[in-house]
């Protein structure tokens, strides 16, 4: 047993050192492995530390270029905005902003049409001034100045149709030729080919646009040269010789005279040349040496003693857009001293005009009658529809009260111009209405063409009240255009509102303005916001800048030349 247990003590023993051994073999191998573990996950740790340091000075260096960029970016911005350029509006920063699923479909509907007119007038009509889409051709209704064209590109521009865009500069760059011996309209020839290409330039940037502006502008210019300082309203383009058209019996019309100004104190701006500006303020200052108290001009004024002569008083045809200049070049000159003439003179002008609303019966439409010495008449023209818009914005210079009260008469007239349309069985409006005791209204002449007046003051009306409901009803009106004018070749107006009957002619307003309001009607109010832009009467945007009274015009220019030097010759401004 003792044997027996001293050999199993002794082979206990045995087993006791292996164990011993086995142990700290055990203890060893985890030393190691402790040392190893530690080793490596101090390496580890020493990686990611450097991996993150680097990280940082990546990210730190990236941040740096970040902000030099951003820099870089606004000072471009800044320079950009000061040079009149803008960039091009981005389409996806405008969906972003866009907020209005409907309105986002039907401005893109808006410019589905926009493109189907634009490339009817490309293909059968290019470099002409209107399409006649039934018979597939141009005619030159303004001299053949491409009006179209003209008076598409900021419509183009707006819409970031930029190819179409490019196309139409690359026409006015290479072939837009303004020395024609035609007869122009100065009203005409101003309103579309002065504000459309001075729209673009100040969209674009692009100096050609205005090249261009200051060359029709100043084939224009001798149609000032009368002994009022009133202009002739018809000029030829090459040779000069300006004069009044046979029918007016001799007189200068009130809107052919009056409403020249944005465009030409637009471009003195941009040329730092005062003359266009001078001659255009000086018909206001002549107008308003007689001016009357109520405001309100007949449509004819003699160009030699500058008075007017006995002729109706209207807020339509030939009379309409004076009223709309006194307004927007207040605007246009930042509300300021300067331009507080133009205030006072369209602030005069507005009592006459509640003077001429009146109301109809059974159903209470507002409506602006005309007026022939004590005698009114009640009829209306769409053409007036563009007051309600003017009035809303004109509404904003007002003290509270009469403010509520001009955009409220705005609303009224809105209405009335909506149900011109909604009225026909087309849903299209006649050129004009007349008024009846017991029958509210009736369609006049007949005829629909293309006319923007309407859907311009449904635009204003949106912007300055955020009501819906002048959104719904300028689509009304679109789809109505859609149904009746639409044809495989461009858009035609109608002969007739009741039957539907379609003319041949796709007038240039219906892509400068008709349309152009209809897309913004349906746009961010961002998108040619009102506190920087100020549309001109044919919808051409002109960006608003410091009107300033004591510009350093280019002396050595623009001073008559007595004041120059003797080697410099000519004598006086031309
Ligand atoms: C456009 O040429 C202008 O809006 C102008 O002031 C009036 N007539 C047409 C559109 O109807």
């Amino acid at each position: 047993m003792g044997k027996k247990s001293s050999s199993s003590s002794s082979s206990s023993s045995v087993l006791l050192s292996n164990s011993k051994n086995k142990n700290g073999w055990i203890r060893s191998n985890r030393l190691v492995l402790l040392i190893v573990g530690f080793v490596s996950l101090t390496c580890f740790l020493l990686d990611r530390q450097s991996l993150a340091r680097d990280h940082q000075v990546e990210v730190s260096m990236l941040n740096e270029e970040l902000a030099e960029l951003r820099s870089q970016l606004e000072d471009l911005r800044t320079q950009l905005k000061g040079s009149g350029i803008e960039f091009p509006i981005n389409d996806k920063k405008r969906k972003m902003e866009e907020d209005d699923p409907i309105s986002f479909e039907r401005r893109e509907k808006v410019k589905e049409a926009m493109l189907h007119a634009w490339t009817c007038y490309e293909k059968y009509a290019w470099g002409h001034d209107e399409l006649q889409p039934q018979t597939r051709n141009g005619v030159d209704s303004f001299g053949g100045l491409g009006a179209t064209l003209i008076d598409s590109l900021d419509t183009l521009f707006i819409m970031g149709l930029h190819e179409e865009f490019q196309r139409a500069r690359e026409w006015v760059a290479n072939s837009l030729d303004f020395n024609k011996n035609y007869e122009a309209s100065v009203f005409e020839t101003t309103i579309r080919v002065v504000g459309g290409l001075l729209s673009a330039y100040d969209l674009s940037g692009d100096k050609i646009f205005l090249e261009k502006a200051r060359d029709i502008a100043d084939r224009l210019l001798p149609a000032w040269n009368t002994p009022s300082g009133i202009p002739y309203n018809t000029i030829n383009l090459a040779h000069g010789n300006p004069h009044n058209p046979r029918w007016t019996g001799g007189s200068s019309i009130l809107a052919d005279s009056a409403t020249e100004q944005l465009e030409f104190i637009a471009l003195s701006q941009r040329t730092k040349d005062p003359k266009y500006q001078q001659r255009v303020e000086n018909v206001i200052k002549e107008l308003h040496k007689n001016f009357p108290a109520d405001g309100l001009l007949p449509i004819y004024i003699n160009p030699h003693t500058g008075m007017s002569s006995y002729s109706v008083i209207t807020f339509g045809a030939m009379g309409d857009s004076f009223y709309e200049y006194l307004l927007k070049v207040w605007m246009q000159g930042n509300k300021t001293e300067a331009v507080k003439l133009y205030r006072e003179m369209w602030e005069t002008s507005m009592k006459g005009f509640q003077s001429l609303v009146h109301r109809t019966t059974p159903s209470s439409f507002a409506y602006i009658r005309e007026k022939n010495g004590n005698q009114m008449s009640n009829k209306m023209d769409e053409l007036a529809c563009f007051s309600p818009g003017m009035l809303a914005l004109g509404s904003f210079g007002y003290d509270t009260g009469e403010a509520s009260k001009m955009l409220s008469l705005a609303e009224e007239l809105a209405w009335t111009c909506y149900n011109f349309y909604q009225s026909t069985p087309t849903k299209l409006a006649g050129e004009n209405y007349f008024f009846h005791d017991g029958r509210d209204m009736s369609v006049g002449t007949s005829w629909n063409i293309l006319r923007p007046e309407t859907v311009e003051s449904l635009f204003y009306l949106w912007r300055l009240t955020g009501n819906k409901t002048y959104q719904e009803w300028g689509w009304n009106i679109f789809q109505a255009f859609e149904r009746n004018s639409r044809i495989e070749t461009g858009y035609v107006g109608l002969k007739d509102v009741n039957t539907g009957v379609k003319d041949n002619m796709m007038q240039s307003f219906f892509l400068a303005e008709t349309l152009k309001y209809l897309y913004l009607l349906f746009s961010p109010s961002s998108v040619i916001s009102l506190d920087e832009w100020v549309f001109n009467t044919e919808a051409h945007p002109l960006r608003i800048v410091t009107r300033d009274e004591n510009i350093q015009f280019d002396r050595k220019q623009d001073l008559p030349t007595r004041f120059r030097g003797r080697k410099e010759g000519r004598s006086g401004y031309n």
